[in-house]
C-alpha cells in the first residue's frame, strides 16, 4: 500500500526537497498551503513536482485547518516544516513568529493526537536554539540559550515535541538542524543573498553588496542532504532527537570569498558593511556535532561548503543570465 505523508511548509526550501525525496520513494505527498496573494509554488515548479503533490489549503496557526489536513491526507508521517524562519524578521514580528514557529507545532501535534497517535511526527528544530553557545561543539545534550524570538519560539516547539513523545508515547522526533542552503534558499538568507549578488555583479546589474556581521560563523550544509536525515528519523523504531550538521564552521566573510572567487572576483571590491543588517542580538558561532545522526541514522553530510556555494552561484548565474 502507498505510504502517505503530509508536509507543512511544503513550498519552502526544505519542503520542496523533502517532497521530491518522498515522491522518489513512492509516497503520496500532501502539503499544507497557506493562503497567499502571490505565487509561492516556484520551488516545486523548479524541481518539476508541482503537479505531483496534493496541496491542502490551511495555515499552521489554525488548529482546525491542520486537523482537517492531517485527516484528509491520511498521512502516516507528518513533517512540520512550516515556520516564520527568518531570524531578522522575528524581532519585528515576535508574536507572529511565536504563533507560527512555536504554537504551530503544538497544533500539528494535537491534530495527530486527536486523529491517530500512531502517526509519526517530525519537528524542524534548529541550531538557533543554542544561540549563545554553551559548548564549543553543540550536540543533543548541550543546554540551549536562544538569542532571538525565532529561537525562543522554536524552543517551545522542540519541548512540546518531546513532551508529546513522553506523555502520549508518540513517535515524535526533532531534528536540530544547523544552517542548510541550496539554490532554492530564500533570498533574505545570507548565502543566497551573496550568490544572487555575485551573479548580478558579474552581469553588470549590481554594483555592491551590503552585508551586516561578516565575522559570524555558521556550520553550513546542503539542504538536499539534510531532508534525507529527516526521513531517516521517522524510519527508526522510536522517536528521538538528533543534531544534523557538517561538523565544520566558517565565517560569512570566507563564504563570500568562495562565492566571488568562483566567478573570478574579489569580495573585498564589492562588500560594504551596513549596520542596518546587524541584529539586536547575534549568534556569533555555531558548530554542530553530528555523531549521533551518523551512528544511529547512518547519515553524513555529503556536500562541502565549496561545492554548495559554487552550486548556488552557478544556479544564480543561470537565473540572472536568463
Ligand atoms: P522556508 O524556506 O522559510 O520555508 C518555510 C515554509 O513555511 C514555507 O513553505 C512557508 O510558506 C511556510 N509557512 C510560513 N508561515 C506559515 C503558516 N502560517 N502556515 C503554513 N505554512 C507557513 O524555511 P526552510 O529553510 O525550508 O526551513 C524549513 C524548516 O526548518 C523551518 O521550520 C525552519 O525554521 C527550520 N530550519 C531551517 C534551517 C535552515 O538552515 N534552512 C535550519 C534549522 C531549522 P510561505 O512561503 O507561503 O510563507
Ligand atoms: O544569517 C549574518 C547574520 O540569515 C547567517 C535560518 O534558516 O539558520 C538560518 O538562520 C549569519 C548571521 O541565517 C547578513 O547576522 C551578515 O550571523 O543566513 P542567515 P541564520 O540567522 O543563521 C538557522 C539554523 C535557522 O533555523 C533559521 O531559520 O549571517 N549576516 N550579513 C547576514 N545575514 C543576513 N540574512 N543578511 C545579511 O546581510
Amino acid at each position: 500500500m502507498t505510504q502517505a505523508a503530509l508536509i507543512t511548509g511544503i513550498t519552502g526550501q526544505d519542503g520542496a526537497y523533502l517532497a521530491q525525496l518522498l515522491l522518489q520513494k513512492g509516497y503520496a505527498v500532501s502539503g499544507l498551503l497557506p493562503r497567499r496573494s502571490s505565487d509561492t509554488l516556484w520551488r516545486l515548479r523548479e524541481l518539476g513536482i508541482e503537479g505531483d503533490v496534493n496541496l491542502i489549503g490551511g495555515d499552521v496557526s489554525d488548529l482546525s485547518a491542520v486537523l482537517r489536513a492531517v485527516k484528509e491526507s491520511k498521512a502516516a508521517e507528518v513533517y512540520n516544516l512550516a515556520a516564520q524562519s527568518f531570524v531578522g524578521t522575528s524581532w519585528q514580528q515576535p508574536l507572529l513568529t511565536a504563533q507560527v514557529s512555536g504554537v504551530g507545532a503544538a497544533n500539528v501535534l494535537e491534530s495527530i493526537r486527536l486523529t491517530d497517535p500512531a502517526i509519526r511526527f517530525y519537528q524542524a528544530s534548529t541550531s538557533e536554539m543554542f544561540g549563545l553557545i554553551q559548548a564549543e561543539k553543540q550536540d543533543e545534550k548541550t543546554p540551549f540559550y536562544p538569542r532571538s524570538p525565532y529561537g525562543v519560539a522554536k524552543l517551545y516547539a522542540h519541548w512540546m515535541t518531546i513532551n508529546y513523545r513522553e506523555s502520549f508515547g508518540m513517535h515524535a522526533s526533532t531534528g536540530i538542524l544547523f544552517n542548510h542552503e541550496s539554490p532554492l534558499r530564500g533570498i533574505e538568507f545570507v548565502t543566497r543573498k551573496v550568490t544572487d549578488a555575485v551573479a548580478r555583479i558579474k552581469h553588470g546589474q549590481q554594483k555592491e553588496l551590503r552585508l551586516g556581521n561578516i565575522d559570524a560563523k555558521r556550520d553550513w550544509g546542503f539542504a538536499g542532504d539534510y531532508v534525507d536525515a529527516m526521513w531517516r528519523m521517522l524510519q527508526q523504531d522510536k522517536g528521538d532527537d538528533y543534531v544534523v550538521a557538517t561538523g565544520l564552521t566558517t565565517t560569512v566573510r570566507e563564504m563570500c570569498r568562495i562565492a566571488f572567487a568562483h566567478v573570478g572576483l574579489s569580495y573585498k571590491d564589492y562588500v560594504v558593511i551596513d549596520p542596518q543588517f546587524f541584529r539586536p542580538a547575534e549568534v556569533d558561532v555555531l558548530l554542530g556535532n553530528p555523531a549521533k545522526a551518523q551512528r544511529q541514522l547512518g547519515w553524513t553530510a555529503g556536500t562541502s561548503l565549496e561545492q554548495l556555494i559554487t552550486m548556488m552561484v552557478d544556479a544564480d548565474m543561470r537565473r540572472v543570465g536568463g
